[in-house]
């Protein structure tokens, strides 16, 4: 019954075996009690597990991210003098703002959540593990140069849409969602299924319309 229900919700949706589904960074420091608690981020926990089963049945590839930081990490503001969370910044490959320290390489706060259906996955993409850069983008660093390795991959599963959701909308969702245009794939931002930081102030709106602009199309539940 559910899945028939779920079905009808998304058959317009072009999901194939050229389909990727890449489910960003569902880690528990970014849900409520984290360390970097993105608002309402434990709202799309159960949606987001039950539309990767329905996208696994349409024979849809699903490929988890997972921010994967060591000690210390350069985004962090305990790793500035006389620094804090939310402080602006601006270094390469790190910004606009410093963070808390979070997704600590092996850390509980690292691992993604319980509930979703890791056993789906072909892939789980760890970004955020040099020191002194930062990656929000699934597919290049911060420094908008280094690969991560993401592209080559979906190629070589033949994949030609990019479905994205999770969190953060405004970061890491965002920075992929056009990278992966960038790299020529078509793009669904499952808006739906994705919660923001909304940090600096109307960050997700602006992010929503530049995705916009970019020809990445944006699915709302509607
Ligand atoms: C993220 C800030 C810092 C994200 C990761 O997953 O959007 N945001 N690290
Ligand atoms: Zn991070």
């Amino acid at each position: 019954m559910h899945v028939i229900l779920i079905q009808m919700k998304f058959d317009s949706l072009p999901i194939d075996n050229h389909s990727v589904l890449l489910i960003v960074d569902m880690q528990y420091d970014f849900l409520p009690k984290g360390a970097l608690p993105v608002p309402s981020g434990d709202e799309i926990i159960v949606p987001i597990a039950n539309f990767a089963e329905y996208f696994a049945a349409q024979d849809g590839k699903i490929i988890f991210t997972q921010d994967w930081h060591p000690e210390g990490h350069l985004s962090f503001a305990s790793a500035h003098p006389n620094s804090s969370p939310g402080d602006p910044i601006e270094a390469p490959g790190l910004g606009p703002v410093l963070w808390p320290d979070h997704c600590i390489q092996d850390s509980h706060g690292a691992q993604i959540h319980d509930k979703l259906p890791l056993r789906l996955a072909v892939a789980i993409l760890r970004k955020g593990y040099r020191p002194t850069i930062d990656s929000y983008s699934a597919f290049l660093e911060n420094d908008h140069k280094t690969p991560t390795g993401l592209t080559g991959l979906l190629q070589n599963l033949n994949i030609s849409k990019v479905f994205i959701c999770g969190l953060a909308l405004d970061y890491c969702c965002y920075y992929s969602a056009v990278d992966a245009r960038d790299e020529g794939f078509d793009v669904y931002f499952l808006s739906f299924l994705s919660r923001g930081i909304d940090q600096p102030e109307n960050n997700i709106e602006r992010a929503l319309l530049s995705m916009k602009g970019k020809g990445i199309h944006i699915i709302t539940d509607e």
